[in-house]
């Protein structure tokens, strides 16, 4: 087993991650909530974790949205609407970078924002789908309204069922083969980078202990932080360009 280093932000050892993606044939890159703080976007757990006072948590389940769907639209039209005013910050443009020079690169978000397609990166798999997609609670139908002013109950256009966020929520499962093609990808890696997830939702949090050497950036300490190869104590705006390969 690795040792794995947990201490605060030492130069030497970003170098040495640095030097692990830089020699790299395959990086997979896991993202979570964390990564898109820097521009604003709140995450779930911890002190930003509350919508009008109430849990994140509790209103992203399929339970709530059954329970009250009016509100869980406020919800995700507050979140639709904010995310119209926020850009991807230098960790999402630090990964669209590390795409461009790591022969083969795979960047697994549980990010439902689509920061990082807007900093430019290619190949992205959405584990937990994206908030611009809606589906229809009836005939499945879904459609993309990025961009869009949703109304409080939006309705499908085919059937006039209920439309819902097309995202993943607790109990439901991932999109179709997404999953699977991020575990084939970070099983071969040579280097998993879990940049800004608390990895506590599964399965997403399992793609964290795959890999030969895992590389994790965040804050703070996470369940995963006394297993992984190295844990890299800092915000994923500060360390992520670091680890940028200076090679074309
Ligand atoms: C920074 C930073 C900075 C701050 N820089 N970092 C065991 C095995 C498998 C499954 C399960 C299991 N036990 C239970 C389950 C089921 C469940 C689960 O995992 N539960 C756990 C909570 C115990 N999983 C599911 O239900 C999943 N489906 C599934 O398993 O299907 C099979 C199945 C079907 C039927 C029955 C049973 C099983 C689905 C999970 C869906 C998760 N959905 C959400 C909402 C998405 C929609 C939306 O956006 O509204 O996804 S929940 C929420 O959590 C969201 C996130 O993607 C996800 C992960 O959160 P994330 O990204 O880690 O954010 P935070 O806030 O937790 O952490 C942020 C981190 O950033 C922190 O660590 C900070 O320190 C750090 N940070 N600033 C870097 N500047
Ligand atoms: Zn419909």
């Amino acid at each position: 087993m690795p040792t794995p280093e947990v201490r605060n932000v030492d130069p030497a050892l970003i170098a040495r991650a640095a030097d692990w993606v830089a020699t790299a044939e395959r990086v997979v890159a896991l993202t979570g909530a964390g990564v898109s703080a820097e521009s604003g976007v709140p995450t779930f757990r911890g002190a930003g974790g509350f919508w009008r006072g109430r849990d994140l948590m509790e209103l992203a389940t399929p339970a709530a949205f059954a329970r009250d769907p009016e509100l869980v639209w406020s919800f995700y039209n507050d979140r639709r609407a904010k995310l119209a005013t926020v850009e991807p910050n230098p960790a999402h443009r630090a990964l669209v970078e590390i795409e461009r020079r790591v022969p083969h690169f795979t960047l697994a978000t549980q990010n439902v924002d689509r920061l990082h397609q807007r900093a430019g990166s290619r190949r992205v798999l959405e584990l937990h789908g994206a908030i611009d997609e809606v589906r229809c609670s009836d005939c499945g139908r879904t459609s993309n309204r990025a961009g869009e002013t949703l109304p409080a109950l939006p309705r499908c256009d085919a059937c006039g069922g209920l439309l819902r966020p097309g995202v993943v929520w607790f109990g439901e499962s991932l999109p179709t083969g997404v999953f699977e093609q991020a575990e084939a990808e970070a099983r071969a890696a040579d280097v998993v980078l879990v940049i800004g997830t608390s990895a506590l939702v599964y399965p997403a949090a399992s793609l964290a202990r795959l890999g030969r050497r895992v590389v994790e950036v965040n804050p703070d300490a996470t369940p995963l932080s006394s297993e992984v190869t190295l844990s890299l104590r800092g915000k994923a705006g500060e360390i992520v360009p670091q680890l940028v390969p200076r090679t074309p």
